[in-house]
């Protein structure tokens, strides 16, 4: 390292003590009006009851807002801002500046020094229509913590396909028919996109994987600068799931590499959960509705053509490892220094 470089701060380790952070304050209040069965308030309990000091959000248009923001009935016991459907990281930018601008002029107190910046968005809002109000904040490098809620469509208005819809998934938009099987295209790697940042923190994580998201959520609040937080989320009326299931179907996600449980730390790549043994992705598609096309004899190819695809992305992701962990082994060989 350079006498110019910043040395990233040391974050203390985390370490999800169920009792004690449930004596956190906890961020909703009990009641909101998502579909039963939806991950997005058990998302936002887990990742929120890691900090104890206020927190303000941004909220982009989606479920998430609809059903924690409705007038009488707001859910958000802390300063909460509902922004339009792409700009919640801009809305939370300048909510950070003037801040920064404030704690200049010594006019917070103790505890308004430490309060923490948050926005959150479906991945209709994070993955298309705001993503480039979000790589600019990050780019600008705002203190802030980004959560997406990805659902994998536009599911607040009937499951229209988004960037984040996995390949042959049956939508609004893409429905199954002679012509096509589901989604045409295939998912667009988000975190990776936004891994290229280069910003202090970024992982993947999932709600039934409860330790290891509140750890990254942890580790995300407490970064110097962005940290992003991409989170799969059931979603059982457009998944066509059981309510109850949901984090059953998300485990069978996580356990085949579907999708992958992964964080970059200031440049080190760590994949944090290999499962012992890899499940087929049959195992992530055959409960949900969605995919119930793809479980037919005839679409048997498009399934090995998933398969195919899940693979080279996890050996992708083992060599983003091996190549930028801790242990990195230097591609060429050859120190510049
Ligand atoms: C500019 C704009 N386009 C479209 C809409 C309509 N709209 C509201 S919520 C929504 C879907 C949100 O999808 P996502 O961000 O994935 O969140 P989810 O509902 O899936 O949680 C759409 C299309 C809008 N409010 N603003
Ligand atoms: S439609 Fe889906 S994402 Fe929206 S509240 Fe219902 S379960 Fe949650
Ligand atoms: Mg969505």
């Amino acid at each position: 390292m350079s006498e110019t470089e910043v040395k990233p701060k040391k974050v203390k380790r985390f370490v999800p003590n169920i009792k004690k952070v449930s004596q956190n304050p906890q961020p909703l209040a009990n009641g909101h009006r998502l579909c039963p069965g939806c991950s997005e308030s058990l998302i936002l309990k887990q990742a929120l009851s890691t900090i104890d000091v206020p927190v303000i959000t941004a909220n982009a248009t989606g479920c998430s807002e609809i059903c924690f923001g409705a007038y009488p009935y707001t859910s958000f016991k802390t300063p909460w801002i509902h922004s339009l459907f792409e700009n919640a990281a801009s809305v939370i930018s300048g909510i950070e500046a003037m801040h920064k601008a404030k704690l200049k002029r010594g006019e917070l107190s103790e505890k308004q020094k430490s309060v923490k910046f948050l926005a959150i968005g479906g991945d209709g809002a994070t993955y298309d229509i705001g993503f480039q109000w979000l790589s600019g904040a990050l780019e600008r490098g705002h203190n802030f913590v980004y959560i997406c809620f990805d659902n994998e469509g536009y599911m607040n208005t009937g499951y229209q396909r988004s960037g984040a819809t996995p390949k042959y998934s049956s939508t609004a938009t893409s429905p199954v028919g002679t012509e096509i099987k589901g989604k045409p295209q295939k998912k667009k790697p988000l975190t990776d996109i936004i891994a290229a940042h280069n910003i202090p923190y970024v992982a993947q994580c999932s709600p039934s994987n409860f330790g290891d998201l509140m750890k990254k959520a942890h580790k995300a609040f407490n970064a110097d600068g962005p940290a992003f937080l991409n989170i799969i989320s059931a979603c059982p009326t457009s998944w066509k799931t059981r309510p109850e299931k949901g984090l059953e179907i998300l485990q069978t996600g996580v356990d085949s590499c579907f999708w992958p449980l992964f964080e970059v730390d200031n440049g080190v790549w760590k994949v944090t959960y290999k499962p012992k043994e890899k499940q087929p992705i049959t195992h992530w598609l055959q409960n949900q509705g969605r995919f119930k096309h793809l479980l037919k004899e005839e679409n048997a190819h498009l399934v090995a053509e998933i398969q195919e695809d899940v693979d080279k992305n996890w050996e992708k992701l083992l060599r983003m490892e091996k190549a930028f962990g801790k242990k990195a082994e230097s591609i060429t060989g050859v120190d510049l220094q």
